[in-house]
This record gives C-alpha cells, structure tokens and sequence, in this order.
C-alpha cells in the first residue's frame, strides 16, 4: 500500500510515519511537507521513506503524489490557536485551500482519503457538564484555527456527498509525546523547566483538555482506514481530562521542582474553557483501545525523550520564548 502523508514532518504526522514504516513493512510512505516553522527534517532521519518538500494548495505538487497512492492521510495544518490569533491567513490558506487541494486530486483520480481533525470544532464545554463531544454535537469552533478546521471538515462531507469521494474523518483530542513543536502546552513547559525558566499558565490555568498519546491517536487512524465506514467521522480520544493547572504540577514533579514554582500570565483570548470526547463508536464498532491508560507514565516518558532529545529542540527555544513574550505570555 503506498500512502501519501501530508503534514508528515510535523508532530503528528511524523509520529504515524514512524507508525507506519515500523508496524506496516507492506507500506511505502511518502510524506509532503512544506517545512515550515513546525516542521522537522530530523523528525524523520533515518527513515527509508520519500519526501517531498511542496505546499498541499499547490495543486501541480499535490495532484501526482495523490495519483501515485493508494491512501491520502491528510495532517498538513497550521495548527497553533495562539499563531491564529497573531495572523489567521496562513490558517485560511492552508487549512481550507489545502484541503481543497486535495480533495480535488481525489476527486480526479479516485483516492481514498482519511482526513485529520479537531475536536476544537465543537467549541468548548462547561467545567460542570457531564456532555462529552459526540459525531452529532453541533460546530461551533472559538479561534481563526478552530473555524478554519472546521471550514475543512465541511469541505470533505459535501466532497463525500456530492462527488462521492471516499473519504472518512477524525476529530482527536489533545495530543502529547515525543517530536511536539516546544510552541504547543506541554513541551514548552517542560523545555521551560529543562532550560531553567518557570513554566507559564494561560490564566487561572482551569481550562481542561483531554490528553491522549499520539501513539493512541495514529493507532486509531490507522484502525479507521482499514475498517472505517466511508463519509463517518470518528471522534478519538482516550478518556485523559485534566486541568491545565494539574498538568504543570504534575511535569515539575516528576521534574523534581516545587509543583508550585509557575508563573501565571496573560490568559489566551477567547480561551476555550473544556474539551472532552466520547469515543464509543471507535471502541465498540471498530474495537479500537488506548495503549497508554497513565498520563503519568506517558508524561513521565515524554519528559525523558524531550531530556534526550535537546539537540531536537534547543535551536527554537529562545525564539519561541521571545515571540511569547511579546504577548505578555
Ligand atoms: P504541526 O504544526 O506539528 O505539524 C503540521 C505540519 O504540516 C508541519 O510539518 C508543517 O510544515 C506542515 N504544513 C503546514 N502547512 C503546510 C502546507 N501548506 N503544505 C504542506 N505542509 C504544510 O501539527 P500537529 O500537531 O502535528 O497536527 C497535525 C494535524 O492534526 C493537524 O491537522 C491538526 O489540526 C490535527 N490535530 C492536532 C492535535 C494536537 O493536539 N496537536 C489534535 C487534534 C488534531
Ligand atoms: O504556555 C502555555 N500555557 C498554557 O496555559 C500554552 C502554550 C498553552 N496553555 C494552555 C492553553 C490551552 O488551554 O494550555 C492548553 C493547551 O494549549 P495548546 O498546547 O496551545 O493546545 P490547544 O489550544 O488546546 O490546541 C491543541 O489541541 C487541539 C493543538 O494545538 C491543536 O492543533 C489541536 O487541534
């Protein structure tokens, strides 16, 4: 099977890339990335894969590479709230013109397509209600990035409907491990520890979100490919809700800091209070299940590639924290 992976030197997709070439020796991979700030080449060193350095709204690049492949795993995004914020267009442009993009080139040559989602389309819960996110929850999305992935789910339905492309969707929870950009919650605090500086909370630091390893997210693309019904969208997530004030805590002690020893600052705005998903149709239709069940443990093992892995991150450290700083964050 040869899968064309889109956003495939990012976070996420480097991680499925990883997946795939160790779990799926049939599989030949291809990964188009536009390497832009959050993506990695040495996230994929090593690898007997293609890359192929290119823009998904660029349709001479796109439209080969899908011609060429059995399956499309599309994660290629602009995926930070807090860049949105600063300038939505970049998230305009690649998030709805890129997946335009390609579903087209499916469209043309009859590729299947599984397409990578948020559950930040549903918008946010209240701390208090017991909803979790369901396929039917109504999109409300808060932020520029939200809106512009919800915009993307909705092309890919009507592609599905209208011209009968076979595709399927997911919407996943927040994700952490190893190769996330040091932008993003989690490794930016636990590189703020590393680097000797205090890790910052957004706020009151009440806001919850619903972590799952990205180990458990690609496990369950990859379940929803093979066995996935076309057109349904699956919402992943692995039952992991915590606080954003119990998260700090919990990596300066396993850190072995003072779990107190962080600065509040500057609150996101229009900060989505809570996310949470409900995930029984993949674990009951398709039979899927989370490996990693401790975010302790998960926590514990991602600070330690991170700890690993500096010469992965150092380079964007100052940086990153520079452009925070300009936000009062
Ligand atoms: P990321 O920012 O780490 O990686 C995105 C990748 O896409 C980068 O390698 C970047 O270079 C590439 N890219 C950006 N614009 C491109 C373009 N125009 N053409 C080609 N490549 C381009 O993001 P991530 O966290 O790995 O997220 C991947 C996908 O998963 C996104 O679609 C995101 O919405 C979705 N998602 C992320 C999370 C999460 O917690 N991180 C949760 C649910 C869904
Ligand atoms: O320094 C920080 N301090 C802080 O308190 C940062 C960077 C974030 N936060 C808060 C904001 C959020 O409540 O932590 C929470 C997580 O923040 P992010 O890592 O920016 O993630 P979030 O905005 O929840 O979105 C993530 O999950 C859903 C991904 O970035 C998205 O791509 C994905 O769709």
């Amino acid at each position: 099977m040869h899968v064309l992976v889109t956003g495939g030197a990012g976070f996420i997709g480097a991680n499925f890339v990883h997946q795939t070439v160790a779990e799926r020796p049939d599989a030949r991979v291809t990964v188009l990335d536009k390497f832009t700030y959050a993506a990695n080449r040495e996230s994929l060193a090593g690898l007997d894969i293609e890359i192929v350095e290119g823009d998904v709204a660029d349709r001479d690049v796109v439209d080969p590479l899908v011609e060429a492949a059995d399956v499309v795993v599309h994660f290629a995004a602009e995926s930070h709230n807090d860049n949105s914020l600063n300038d939505p267009w970049p998230f305009v442009q690649t998030n709805l013109i890129g997946t335009y993009t390609v579903l087209e080139a499916v469209r043309r040559h009859g590729t299947r397509l599984h397409h990578i989602s948020t559950d930040e389309v549903y918008g946010d819960l209240e701390l208090d209600d017991p909803a979790k996110f369901t396929a039917s929850t109504p999109y409300n999305p808060s932020s520029p990035y939200s809106s512009t992935k919800a915009g993307s789910d909705m092309l890919v339905r009507a592609w599905v409907r209208s011209f009968g492309v076979e595709a399927t969707l997911s919407n996943c929870s927040n994700n952490y491990g190893p190769y996330q950009h040091i932008e993003k919650f989690i490794p930016r605090q636990i590189t703020n520890v590393l680097d000797g500086r205090r890790p910052k909370l957004y706020g009151a630091g009440l806001n919850v979100r619903d972590w799952i390893h990205v180990a458990d997210h690609n496990s369950a693309v990859w379940r929803i490919i093979d066995a996935g019904q076309l057109g349904r969208t699956y919402l992943i997530g692995a039952d992991g809700e915590m606080n954003n004030k119990a998260v700090v805590e919990l990596i300066l002690e396993l850190l072995g800091r003072d779990p107190q020893d962080y600065d509040h600052v500057a609150d996101r705005p229009g900060h989505d209070l809570r996310y949470a998903i409900d995930a029984t149709p993949l674990r009951e239709e398709l039979g899927w299940e989370p490996r990693f069940r401790d975010f302790r443990a998960g926590l514990a093992d991602t600070i330690e590639w991170y700890r690993a892995n500096e010469a992965w991150w150092r380079p964007q450290k100052d940086a990153v924290e520079a452009k925070y700083a300009k936000t009062g964050q």
